[in-house]
């Protein structure tokens, strides 16, 4: 099966999804668009979360970095006058070096994944969206930022105007990204925030149209006029979508076959221009996440 995935929402499924299929039969095509370089080390944190999900070592208080890693990098930075943008754990920081010297000697992002994902003992692929360099920049009236210095250093806060990713023209599905669609009818776009975790990953040349052909369910990552978490709701409204599941399918016209909403949202069915899906979608726990797995994968025909 094949999952789109950003860093909150959609590893929670995969969680799910695990406990139904051996990881071998699980691809995950990830967000890129957030990544950046942090004291000279780049960060992917989409594909990290995937990575430590996979090997077992995920932060799922969090839902990013590694569990109980500690930060005595990071604080004998500050000593030294320098804050990082991001809390880069001493284990977590070990990745991104070892990523960031992987490149540096020539290999692709897809490359040093997979020499990541085979060091960490994953069996699932783990593939980025695209090779090249992509950023998400969220514009604000004080000027347009990186997602990570509206997320974290300014706690999302700032009102939202607009979204870009920069570098997305030049960019391009990776090979074994488009093997590995040619090679699946279904796909699974997770719960994750439509405009910057799934927004950048439709946005690569080809891939709406190569999506058209395949059944693609999703999950909405709204209920009612809420997102889950994050700043999906501020993001969707400035990019002229509703805040609401009928919104997200709006960020996925003509791809999208299957819209699973919460059982909570009160959305009227009729407003809808694909098949609707109600179930519990708040995935509070490993159990919750393996039922919604199981729901999603009965409606894709993956399992009976
Ligand atoms: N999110 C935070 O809110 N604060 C942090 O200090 C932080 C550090 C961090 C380090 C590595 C990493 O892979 C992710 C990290 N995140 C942090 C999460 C990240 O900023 C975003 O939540 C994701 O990009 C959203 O998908």
């Amino acid at each position: 099966m094949i999952v789109l995935s950003g860093g909150t929402g959609t590893p929670k499924l995969i969680q799910g999804l695990r406990t139904l299929a051996p990881d071998e039969d699980i691809t995950v095509i990830v967000n890129t668009a957030e990544d950046i370089t942090i004291s000279g080390n780049l960060v992917s944190p989409d594909v990290d979360t995937v990575l430590y999900l996979f090997s077992g070592v995920l932060d799922t208080s969090k839902w990013w970095g590694i569990k109980q890693d500690t930060f005595r990098t990071n604080k004998a930075l500050q000593k030294l006058g320098h804050n990082e943008k991001l809390m880069l754990g001493d284990a977590d920081r070990a990745t991104c070096i070892f990523r960031t010297e992987l490149m540096r000697k020539g290999a692709s992002l897809t490359a040093a994944t997979q020499r990541l994902s085979s060091a960490l003992g994953i069996k699932a692929s783990i593939l980025p969206m695209c090779d090249e360099k992509v950023d998400t920049m969220i514009k604000t009236p004080h000027g347009s930022m990186h997602f990570q210095d509206f997320w974290i250093e300014a706690h999302g806060e700032p009102d939202v105007l607009d979204v870009k990713i920069t570098g997305i023209k030049n960019a391009k599905p990776t090979k074994e990204v488009m093997a590995a669609l040619e090679n699946e009818d279904n796909v699974i776009i997770g719960p994750s925030n439509p405009i910057t975790s799934i927004g950048p990953i439709l946005a690569l040349e080809g891939m709406r149209n190569l999506l058209k052909k395949k059944k693609v369910l999703a999950i909405s990552p709204i209920i009612g006029d809420s997102p889950v978490s994050g700043p999906a709701g501020k993001l969707m409204k400035a990019c002229g979508h509703p805040v609401s599941s009928t919104g997200v399918v709006g960020c996925y016209e003509e791809i999208l076959d299957i819209m699973v909403i919460d059982e909570r949202d009160t959305v009227d069915e009729k407003d809808f221009t694909v098949k609707v899906a109600r179930y519990d979608t708040l995935m509070t726990s490993v159990e919750k996440s393996k039922a919604l797995a199981q729901r999603v994968l009965l409606l894709l025909g993956d399992i009976r």
